[in-house]
């Protein structure tokens, strides 16, 4: 499938580019977060089953079975699957017991950050690993005080944060390392390592396995495990006794039914998605100024996001500029993410945010676009792309 179903428009000229007048590239939207739906007719067979079984929500049959379909993923003893990501970071933190200051990385999407000052904990942003866009060990380090209650590291764009780096301080602060994976479904180290204590994945439309909306919180941790399944579901223990104030983060089973149709599909999207990637890394390899993000060694990746970064000096034109040149031509990129959660309304008028340097942060939100992948999108497209690229480079 084509993201527009144009012809292909090699951009010779700077009048070739929409943005100076020239005919769109792409005849409909090519977007970063398309869905993939790769297995239709089984959802609508299994949430027809779903509904002729008249268990919809509350720990049905599907919502099980996805969550062990999850594991061989995770690599995770306990897995329990949730409405959304941003609840279940707020329930993994619950779970843990923190309390307090919770440093994590400006440079994330802000439910990141949400999550947390949601349930009355103190997001407190720490600086970042240029290369991978990851939080930066050294940074936590200068960050740790008193009131600290746990490390939050997120796996950005599906590359792993330095775990070794990041439990050690955490270690040694007596915290737990909790960590934000709503990227990173399908990416493992390839090592044996510190894990942290619980992970969080998200499986929103827009995600590599998609649910509608979902989450997940995969522990090895049997007593963090058993507080998650009280905490999700109104604080029911496994007797149905009220043990504490819980909330409804459930997934439902019609969610479930497109988790199991799609996670059954896991290993040919993840392909595509690898074949997308590649082809951009062969389109942009000359185009001066404009970086592919490569993933850390040591792990499997989903690729789930295709981000390069502009550098407005070598290229002779800003990322933002850069970003208007392709929506001229209907290539809606995102600015995944600028600006920095610190830089945001409810956090940057309070200096208790921000006690460390962002220098590294300041600079990636500046440069950084996303570019439309997935299953949507063929690798014809990304040839278009490309050559709108170095066009914009060219003329930009
Ligand atoms: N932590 C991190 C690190 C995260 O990245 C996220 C979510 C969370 C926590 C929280 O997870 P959840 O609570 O959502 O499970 C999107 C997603 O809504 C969000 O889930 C995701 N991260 C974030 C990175 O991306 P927006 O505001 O960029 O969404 P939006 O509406 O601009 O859509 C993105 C692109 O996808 C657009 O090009 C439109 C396209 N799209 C979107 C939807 C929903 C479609 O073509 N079809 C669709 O159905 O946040």
């Amino acid at each position: 499938m084509t993201g527009g179903g144009g012809a292909v428009r090699t951009k010779r000229t700077r009048d070739d580019l929409a943005y100076f007048g020239g005919t769109p590239g792409f005849a409909e939207d090519i977007r970063v977060g398309t869905p993939n739906v790769p297995a239709k007719d089984r959802y609508l067979e299994l949430v027809s089953e779903a509904i002729d079984r008249r268990w919809l929500s509350n720990l049905g049959p599907l919502v099980r079975r996805f969550e062990e379909l999850t594991a061989r993923r995770t690599l995770r003893r306990h897995n329990t699957a949730m409405n959304n990501a941003t609840t279940a970071l707020q329930v993994a933190m619950k779970a843990c017991g923190v309390t307090g200051e919770v440093i994590m990385p400006s440079f994330t999407f802000v439910a990141t950050a949400h999550a947390m000052s949601w349930i009355g904990l103190t997001p407190v942003f720490c600086d970042i690993d240029p290369g991978t866009g990851t939080l930066d060990p050294r940074s936590v380090a200068k960050a740790v005080n008193s009131r600290t209650g746990a490390v939050l590291g997120v796996h950005l764009w599906g590359n792993l944060c330095d775990l070794a780096g990041l439990d050690d301080v955490a270690r040694g602060a007596g915290v737990p390392l909790v960590l934000d994976a709503a990227q990173a479904f399908g990416c493992r180290p390839l090592r044996p390592g510190p894990t942290g204590t619980a992970e969080v994945f998200s499986f929103h439309a827009t995600k590599v396995l998609n649910c509608f909306e979902g989450g997940l919180v995969a522990t090895d941790s049997a007593e963090v495990h058993a507080r998650v399944r009280s905490l999700h579901n109104f604080g029911f223990d496994e007797a149905m006794e009220v043990a504490g104030p819980g909330t409804n983060a459930k997934m439902n089973e019609s969610s479930a039914a497109m988790g199991i149709a799609s996670i059954e599909r896991l290993d040919e999207t993840l392909r595509a998605y690898r074949t997308i990637h590649l082809r951009y890394e062969e389109g942009l390899r000359d185009v001066p100024g404009v970086t592919l993000m490569a993933g850390p060694e040591g792990q499997t990746h989903n690729h789930q996001y295709v981000v390069v970064q502009v550098d407005p000096a070598v290229a002779g034109l800003h990322r933002d500029r850069l970003c208007d040149i392709l929506g001229a031509e209907n290539i809606r990129a995102k600015r995944y993410f600028a600006p920095g959660c610190h830089r945001m309304p409810p956090y940057r008028a309070d200096a208790v945010h921000t006690p460390v340097d962002l220098s590294a942060t300041e600079t990636l939100t500046e440069r950084v676009l996303a570019l439309p992948t997935g299953l949507a999108v063929s690798p014809g497209d990304v040839d278009r792309i490309c050559d709108v690229i170095a066009a914009a480079v060219r003329y930009g």
